[in-house]
Order: structure tokens, then C-alpha cells, then sequence
């Protein structure tokens, strides 16, 4: 033998038997780089996803392919946020490859559930909206519907959360450490985005916008799988880079800093998702973000249109763009603008092509998120959109004149808010360039045409339309719950992944003794697995039959941990006094984060820590209760906790939550709600009878009645011994012995304006969960609850809600 021959590659301890198992050992080796025996979790991992990734990547040709040769029309959603999580597991499921790659990698001595765990969650979201994004990501590659989602690759994504000393401490996400298997940047397809600079007009008479400064979009492709691998659909991340990554004149005159300072300029713009927009500079940021991202989307979606169909103006009839929420509602004026200036149509027919493009959907009510930018800002940043964004305002004003508008309804309608600082408003601009402006829930829309849109609907009537959410039951059935679906499958058979009304065949079966046990027997593994997850994790003991009694959401006031919280403590004031009554033991659990900037939702994470340190150490409740706060909520830890929870909290103040999706995703998994009727709690209450759930507090009419009518909360709390000890307590230090006035604002909050009104609901949340007491103590009854539950939330799925979507907006089923 040639002694200068390579050595043969690391003799194997592992003899794969089988093709796959081959395949991952061979990807290890000559894409990684490493051998069985030097392979770390994190190689397996990558080996992994690059070997399945094949199969993905034929899928996905494939239906591009076919799309192409069928001339069909696309769907385009174009969102901020993709709250998409980990990627392997969700791939895998759905093109139905679990078991067997299961078995490969257990062949090689890799056992797949963990290296699914070390898998970083893809955290480009912030909450439902982004989550949302992603199931619809995943139900339109389902309803094999060709799609792409278009949205920002951020480095650092959303912030990690670390709890210390029961304060939130953000620090950056560092999802792209091990690099990226899943991604592929695509070079070729790169836009220029502009910013600033002047307008001129040609001789021709046009306008020519000349920007200052310009940085390169370049995409980067994710493959979206949809259920039985039918179709594979990309969501397209868009990355920044500067058009002269160094400059060499000043690095070699010895200025280092300011030679890559275009590029650092450029990669602030991909940096982090919603920075801080407190100062005017991080004003100015996201409101780049937001150009650059609708610019190149924009930019590639009219690329590929011409490309294939040739003519712009048959853009409606071949692509469909919907707006998630209003950050990409530039968009609208970006369209306009490349339309009439690039492709030189005149404004009323470029107008009717936007209007008949775009969809908007609209996520909030809450006057704080409906963006408006400051009209100074918006004009030295975008001077070619702030002239079409005028043009635009005169046509609609005009319209609105026409049709009988007074000056108040003309001042609200108009794209430009005039009270005050002048300032841009994107909901209005939104509204003015879509076809179609839903909802997300029935009581949002109807109260999107009541109250914000109120003139614009009466001008546009047709416009408005609802939508309600829904969620995957692949990711939030199959994947987060194998046992419970494994049974369900056994009962009704496993139609329900592809069709989740077929659920209701349940019902039959609710009553069933031999099932609720079987469902019982899961939920309390769940409980178990969690409890061992938070043992590992922090170092706690739960007790798994105890009620787990959950709520995981962003934390706002409007959300109202807070009466959570200050119910616990009633709660907690009750046990002491009373030990000796029949109290059914509970477990408080709470995740998640606080905006950077919002005060308020950093104490309650603090208060809520605060109320765990003391309940759990104190011999007087012993089990019968305990608080627990997980840090760092992310998809994965959802994923978790939803299997393993008895009862979900939806409390929001009603109206107040445009829909909710956590609720849809208890539901499925055989919790009980306690809520209120708002968002889509309504709709969940309609399908699994009141029986099933527990309803408490105002509606909706009722608070705005009573915020009409002077409410005085200082009377409510004197007028309820449970709630005024409970906030008294709270407020006198019993929880902060430390820093005895720490929630002293907090609680004055609650007396002197509770804008939210903890203190109006008090009383009736506290008797619900009374009355949850009393169903958990019918054990047989809960159960039997937790089936009609499941059984009756299939209409929730996403498949549902895209179908709408792809009948009602953009016309292509
Ligand atoms: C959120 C709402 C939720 C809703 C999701 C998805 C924003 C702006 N809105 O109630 O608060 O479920 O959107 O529609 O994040």
C-alpha cells in the first residue's frame, strides 16, 4: 500500500445496518467534518437536518416547479415576525420520517429526542403575531397552496430572558451560534434598498428619486413543510449588507472604524427584532427595518411576476400580498412607487393594482400599537413615498368627501394625523391600499368597525372582514403531544391531522370511562415530565396531581397577570386561615416576557416572583399551593407546558385581546379555560359549551360603559375583603420585605385609575376559580370536560383559517 495514501476515514464503532443511518454517518463525516467518535450533540444535530434536508430540498423544487408550469398565482405574507421555533422535529413529523429516523440514529447510538432539545428555537418573533405567521407558514404549504413568507433574518432575534433575583434581565439570543442548517442565502437574488436623498423630475416629466444611501438586501431561504411533505413552500429572510463592505482608502489611511462603518450601518439593520423606540434614533431604526424589508419583497415579488407572466399589470391575478399588522405597510406606497416610476403606469391605474394586490390584516386595538411615524422623520427617510403617500391621501379624502364625510370622519380618515405633531399613520395607509382589512377574531372585527376604523369602514363597507385564528394541530397536537394524539388516533382514527373537525368524532366517546382514563393517564405524564424538566431546570418539586394551573404569554397590563397574581395572593391569605378546609392543590405557573421599556410588566414578573419565593417556602400551605415563574418562554417551552397544563388562563380585559391563540392551543390539548369574553375566547365557549369553560367578568360593552361612565375603582377594592387584603398585603411589603414599597405605585395604580380593571373583574374571577375548585373536584366531570374540549376546537386549526384566507382574499382555492 502507498504509504502516502490518505488514511481511511476513522474506523467506525458503529456498523450502520441501515441506508439512513449510512447517510447521516457520511454526512457527519464529509459535511461536518467529524468522526462518530469526536462528534459532538451539536454535529449529530447538524448531520441530522443536512441528511433529512435532502429529501426537502427535491420536495421543494418540485413544487416551485410546478407552480411555475401551472402559471399559479402566489400568496406573499409579508410579516416582521416568524415565530417559527425549532425546525427538526416539525420537519420530520411532517414528512412522516419520525420512526425512522428514530431508529437510524439509535443504530449510530444517538438518541433523536436529544439532539431535538439542543436545536437553537428560531426566535424572530415576539408573540401570537409571529407565531401565527408561522402556523400560517405551515398550513399553506398544507393546503399545498404556493406561498412565501417574507420577513427579516435577524442575528439576535428576540431577547433571552434570564430571571435574577425575580427581575427580567435581557440579554441577546445567539440562535445563529452553530451556524444554520436549515438556511441557504441565495446571492443572486440581492435588491438595493435606498434611503433619503432627493426627488427630481426627468425631462419626461416623472419622478426620479435619488436616494443618499443605499444597502444590499440578499435573501436567505428557509423551506417551509407542509403536512405529508405535500408541498415544501420558502420563507424568504431578508439580510443586509453594505454595497462596499470596507472601505479600503480609509482603512489603509489607518481610520479601521470608519472604513467598516457601512457595514456595521447595514448589519444594525438585521440586529434585532422591535429595538427599543424610545429615542428618536430607535425610531429611525425601525422604521428602516421596516422600509428595507417591504423594499426588497416589493422588489422581488414585481421581479418575479414580470419574469414569468411578463406584464406588471396583471399583478392581481397572480400574486396576492397580505400585510401582517402594519409594519409592512410601506409596502403599499413602495408598490406605487415602482409602478409608476419604474414601470411607468399612471396613478390610477398603478392605485387599483395595489388596492387589488394587497390584503391587510389588522392584529391590535390598543392605540399605543397602531404605528404612526413622525411626518419629519418619514419625509427626510422616504421622500418619494411621503409625495405618493400624499397623492394617495388626496384621493382618499376626496372619495371621502364625495361620500358625505364631515370634518371630524375626513380628520380621522386622513393619512396624516394633524393633531399635534404631524405624523404618517400606517393602519390608515394599510387600510386605504388593501381590497380586503380583517380581523382575527369575531368580537375584533366588530369592534375594528366600531371604534378605529369606524369612518374608513363606513367609507370602504365592503372592506372589512374577520378571519378568526387558528393554530397547527401538527405542531400543537402531533408533535408537542404524541400520547394524547397516539390515543385519539386509536379512537377516531388519525383523519384528524388532516382535517381537525374530524375531532368532534369525540364526542361520542366523551363520556367513556376506559378514555378519560387513557386521556388522564397523558396528561399526567405530561405533568410529570414537565415537573422533571423544572426539577433540572430550577430546581423546584411540583407535585404533578395537583392542578397546574397555567398562564404563558407576553406579560401586559391589559393582559392581566396581575389579577392572576393578586387572586393568588387571596388565595394564599384563604389557605393560611383556613387549613382545614378540602383545598384541591394547585400549581401557579407563569412565563413570559416584558417589552425592554414597559415598567409596569417588569415589576409583575418581579411581583410574581416575589409571591413564589414566599408561598413556596411557607410550611403553612405546604402543597396545597405554589407559584412558579419559568424563564425565558420561547415556542419550545410552550411545547412543554401546553401538554401538561389543567387550566389555561385567558383573562384579558375584554376587548382587549384582538383573538388569542395560546387559548385555541390549551383547548387542544385538553385544558380547561378560565376567561373572559374576549378575542376568540367567545368562539371557543360557543363551540365547546358552557359547561366546558369558565366564563367570568365584563364583557366588552361593559367596560367601555364603564370607562364612559367615571368608574371609580377605589370603591370596588373597598368593597371586597378578599381583593382589599390581597392588595393591601401586596402593597404594604408582605411579599418585599427587602424593599417593603416596591409595589406601592403598582397596587395605587389599581386605586386610583386600574385603566384595566382588575378590581371590577375581582370578585367574579375570584368565584370562578371557586367554581373551578368545585369541577376539579369532580374528577370524572373534569374529564370528561377536557374531551369535549379537544373534541370541539378543531374548527381552530390554521388549515381552517388559511382556506378563508385562500377563498374570501386572495382567490386561490
Ligand atoms: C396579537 C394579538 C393577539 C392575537 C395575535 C395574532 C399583536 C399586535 N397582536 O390577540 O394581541 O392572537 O396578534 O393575531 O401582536
Amino acid at each position: 500500500m502507498n504509504a502516502l495514501a490518505p488514511a481511511p476515514v476513522a474506523p467506525q464503532t458503529h456498523a450502520p445496518a441501515d441506508p439512513l443511518a449510512e447517510q447521516i454517518l457520511d454526512t457527519l463525516v464529509h459535511r461536518i467534518g467529524k468522526d462518530a467518535q469526536a462528534a459532538r450533540p451539536h454535529d449529530w444535530l447538524a448531520a441530522t437536518i443536512l441528511t433529512v434536508r435532502n429529501d426537502i430540498i427535491e420536495r421543494w423544487m418540485a413544487s416551485t416547479k410546478a407552480a411555475h408550469a401551472a402559471g399559479a398565482k402566489r400568496v406573499y405574507y409579508l410579516s416582521l415576525e416568524f415565530l417559527i421555533g425549532r425546525l427538526l422535529r416539525d420537519a420530520i413529523a411532517n414528512l412522516g420520517r419520525t420512526d425512522e429516523i428514530t431508529r437510524a440514529l439509535a443504530s449510530l447510538g444517538v438518541d433523536l429526542a436529544e439532539i431535538e432539545e439542543i436545536e437553537p428555537d428560531a426566535a424572530l418573533g415576539n408573540g401570537g403575531l409571529g407565531r401565527l405567521a408561522a402556523c400560517f407558514m405551515e398550513s399553506m404549504a398544507t393546503l399545498e397552496l404556493p406561498a412565501y413568507g417574507y420577513g427579516i433574518r435577524y442575528v439576535n432575534g428576540m431577547f433571552r430572558q434570564r430571571i435574577d433575583d425575580g427581575w427580567q434581565v435581557e440579554l441577546p439570543e445567539t440562535w445563529l451560534a452553530h451556524g444554520n442548517p436549515w438556511e441557504f442565502e441565495r446571492r443572486e437574488s440581492a435588491y438595493l434598498v435606498g434611503f433619503g436623498g432627493e426627488v427630481e423630475t426627468t425631462d419626461a416629466g416623472r419622478a426620479h428619486w435619488k436616494p443618499a444611501e443605499a444597502v444590499q438586501a440578499i435573501a436567505v431561504d428557509t423551506p417551509a413543510v407542509g403536512w405529508r411533505g405535500k408541498r415544501v413552500n420558502t420563507l424568504r429572510l431578508w439580510t443586509a449588507r453594505a454595497l462596499d463592505p470596507i472601505r479600503l482608502d480609509a482603512f489603509n489611511a489607518g481610520d479601521h472604524e470608519r472604513a467598516l462603518q457601512g457595514q456595521v450601518r447595514a448589519e444594525t439593520l438585521v440586529r434585532v427584532l422591535y429595538p427599543a423606540d424610545s429615542t428618536p434614533a430607535g425610531q429611525e431604526l425601525r422604521l428602516r427595518q421596516e422600509y428595507f424589508f417591504s423594499s426588497a419583497s416589493i422588489q422581488d415579488i414585481v421581479r418575479r411576476h414580470v419574469q414569468y407572466f411578463g406584464d406588471v399589470r396583471t399583478l392581481p391575478d397572480k400574486a396576492a400580498i397580505q400585510l401582517n399588522d402594519t409594519h409592512p405597510a410601506v409596502s403599499v406606497a413602495e408598490l406605487m412607487r415602482l409602478l409608476i416610476d419604474h414601470h411607468e403606469l399612471d396613478f390610477d391605474e398603478a392605485w387599483e393594482i395595489t388596492k387589488g394586490t394587497f390584503g391587510y390584516t389588522n392584529h391590535t386595538l390598543l392605540p399605543e400599537a397602531l404605528e404612526s411615524w413622525p411626518l419629519p422623520l418619514f419625509e427626510r427617510m422616504l421622500p418619494r413615498h411621503m409625495q405618493l403617500i400624499y397623492a394617495i391621501n388626496a384621493r382618499v379624502l376626496r372619495e371621502a368627501r364625495r361620500s358625505g364625510a364631515d370634518d371630524r370622519a375626513v380628520s380621522t380618515i386622513s393619512l396624516i394625523d394633524e393633531g399635534g405633531e404631524r405624523r404618517v399613520r400606517m393602519a390608515n395607509l394599510a387600510f386605504a391600499g388593501s381590497h380586503s382589512v380583517n380581523g382575527v377574531a369575531a368580537l375584533h372585527t366588530d369592534l375594528m368597525k366600531q371604534t378605529v376604523f369606524a369612518d374608513l369602514h363606513r367609507l370602504y363597507p365592503e372592506r372589512i372582514n374577520n378571519k378568526t385564528n387558528g393554530i397547527t394541530p401538527r405542531r400543537w397536537l402531533q408533535q408537542c403531544n404524541p400520547g394524547l394524539c397516539g390515543i385519539l388516533s386509536d379512537v377516531i382514527g388519525p383523519g384528524f391531522l388532516d382535517d381537525a373537525e374530524k375531532l368532534s368524532e369525540l364526542n361520542a366517546h366523551a363520556g367513556d370511562a376506559a378514555l378519560q382514563e387513557h386521556v388522564a393517564g397523558v396528561k399526567r405524564a405530561n405533568k410529570e415530565a414537565l415537573s422533571s424538566f423544572l426539577r433540572d431546570r430550577m430546581k423546584l418539586r411540583l407535585d404533578p396531581d395537583a392542578l397546574f394551573d397555567v398562564q404563558i404569554k407576553r406579560i401586559h397590563e391589559y393582559k392581566r397577570q396581575l389579577l392572576n397574581l393578586v387572586e393568588t395572593v387571596a388565595l394564599y391569605d384563604q389557605i393560611r386561615s383556613h387549613p382545614e378546609r378540602d383545598w384541591s392543590p394547585r400549581v401557579k405557573i407563569f412565563a413570559g416576557k416584558a417589552a425592554s421599556s414597559y415598567h409596569n410588566a417588569k415589576l409583575i414578573i418581579k411581583l410574581a416572583n416575589d409571591i413564589a419565593r414566599r408561598v413556596n417556602t411557607d410550611p403553612a400551605v405546604g402543597e396545597l399551593l405554589k407559584v412558579v415563574f419559568i424563564p425565558n418562554y420561547n415556542v419550545s417551552l410552550a411545547e412543554k407546558i401546553i401538554p401538561a397544563a389543567d387550566l389555561s388562563e385567558q383573562i384579558s380585559t375584554a376587548g382587549m385581546e384582538a383573538s388569542g391563540t395560546g387559548n385555541m392551543k390549551f383547548a387542544l390539548n385538553g385544558a380547561l379555560t378560565i376567561g373572559t369574553l374576549d378575542g376568540a375566547n367567545i368562539e371557543i365557549k360557543d363551540r365547546v359549551g358552557d359547561e366546558n369553560i369558565v366564563i367570568f367578568g365584563l364583557t366588552a360593552e361593559e367596560v367601555a360603559a364603564k370607562r364612559a361612565n367615571g368608574y371609580v375603582p377605589r370603591a370596588m377594592i373597598e368593597g371586597s375583603r378578599e381583593l382589599a387584603q390581597a392588595v393591601k398585603a401586596i402593597a404594604t411589603g408582605v411579599f418585599s420585605p427587602d424593599d417593603p414599597h416596591r409595589y406601592r405605585d403598582l397596587m395605587n395604580g389599581l386605586y386610583d385609575h386600574d385603566w384595566f380593571m382588575v378590581a371590577a373583574d375581582f370578585d367574579a374571577y375570584h368565584s370562578a376559580q371557586r367554581e373551578v375548585d368545585r369541577r376539579w373536584g369532580d374528577q370524572p366531570g373534569w374529564r370528561a370536560s377536557a374531551i369535549r374540549n379537544i373534541a370541539n376546537v378543531g374548527w381552530f386549526s390554521s388549515d381552517r383559517t388559511i382556506a378563508e384566507y385562500a377563498r374570501d382574499i386572495w382567490g386561490v382555492m
